[in-house]
């Protein structure tokens, strides 16, 4: 108690506690069994304004503070998963809305567990971060290998997205618990884990991602013939391990790499073929069994042709074509 007084009358003591309590909240885990697993870190969010919403996908983006940091938090309402069926019909109360003839609406309230919002919090937030949720005019950018070697690379040399997260899954010290399957090869191998954009409660909307053990392959462009063995090797043991895991066979699955990414270290996204993942369009994914087969035609594909790619009205990267006169 001599302590908890101490730090009432100690204003700075109080603001390194309650970060430290911010950071141990927010490294609390939801294991999607139902559990509760950590505080509600959110009560004390203040929103600065919502950056994107979508009454379709049923999703808000929000930027705000949480204690005294920038933040992001992202809200989305989880699909109906055919399993809490009978629960449902039988566990919910129902307000009526209307009845006309045969029609009526109805008001659905569920039980609680039943009733989850997946919740995302990006804390602290660059204003990159704020900038990727916000929605924006996008652009059809067309990068020659020149537009890459003069404009792209020293862009992403300097202001790229910290990938401080993608080590730490690879080492280990984060989110070791959720790997689904790690061939440890240092030059073949990988680690494949679900994405943080999946609950991981139904198949409908998979989406795992495959972070490659090599380190320095930026993106689409440094791939080169020798990186040939380590794309086959992750699409086949993906592949085989999402058939073992989750019973979707390799027909089953959108296999691809952005371009551009958001995070400049080689990885591959799985998703089920029929969920309209967000960016599985031509516009950034290039499905992986292409770019095997571009490279082993043409070992100078990526290093040489022209690669198209939207991006947003105020990404700094389209400031940069646009200075350029390349828009
Ligand atoms: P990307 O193509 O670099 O960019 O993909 P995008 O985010 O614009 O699609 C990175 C992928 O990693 C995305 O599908 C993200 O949802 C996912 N991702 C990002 N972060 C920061 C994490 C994370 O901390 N954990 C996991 N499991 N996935 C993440």
């Amino acid at each position: 108690m001599a302590d908890n007084a101490t730090i009432e009358n100690n204003e700075k003591s109080s603001n390194e506690l309650s970060k430290k309590k911010l950071k141990r909240d927010l490294d609390v885990e939801d294991h999607g069994d139902g559990v509760e697993c950590g505080a509600n870190i959110l009560s004390g969010f203040k929103t600065t304004r919502v950056l994107r919403e979508s009454a379709r996908e049923k999703t808000i983006f929000i930027h705000g503070k949480l204690e005294d940091q920038e933040a992001v938090v992202i809200l989305e309402k989880t699909p109906i998963s055919e399993d809490s069926l009978s629960e449902l019909f039988s566990g919910s109360r129902m307000k009526l809305d209307m009845k006309n003839d045969i029609y009526s609406t109805y008001q659905l309230q569920p039980p609680a567990h039943l009733n989850k919002i997946k919740t995302t919090v990006v804390c602290p937030a660059t204003e990159k971060h704020v900038k990727k949720y916000q929605s924006q005019e996008i652009f059809l950018v067309k990068e020659t290998e020149e537009d890459y070697n003069n404009i792209t690379l020293p862009y992403i040399q300097q202001q790229s997205f910290s990938i401080q997260w993608v080590f730490n899954i690879l080492e280990k010290k984060a989110e070791a618990d959720r790997i689904v399957f790690e061939d440890p090869d240092s030059q073949l191998g990988f680690v494949l884990l679900p994405d943080f954009k999946w609950d991981q409660k139904q198949n409908d909307n998979l989406y795992l991602i495959a972070i490659a053990h090599q380190r320095g392959i930026k993106s689409l462009r440094d791939l080169t013939p020798k990186h040939v063995p380590l794309l086959k090797n992750i699409l086949k043991k993906g592949e085989e391990t999402i058939m073992q895991r989750y019973g979707l066979p390799a027909w089953k699955l959108r296999v691809y790499i952005h371009y551009q990414p958001s995070y400049y270290h080689l990885h591959v996204h799985f998703t089920a073929l029929e969920y309209d993942a967000p960016g599985c369009d031509v516009t950034r994914a290039h499905l992986i069994q292409n770019v095997i087969q571009n490279l082993q035609l043409y070992p100078q594909y990526y290093k040489t042709q022209t690669l198209s790619f939207t991006s947003r009205e105020d990404d700094g990267l389209l400031s940069k074509f646009k200075d350029a006169g390349r828009l």
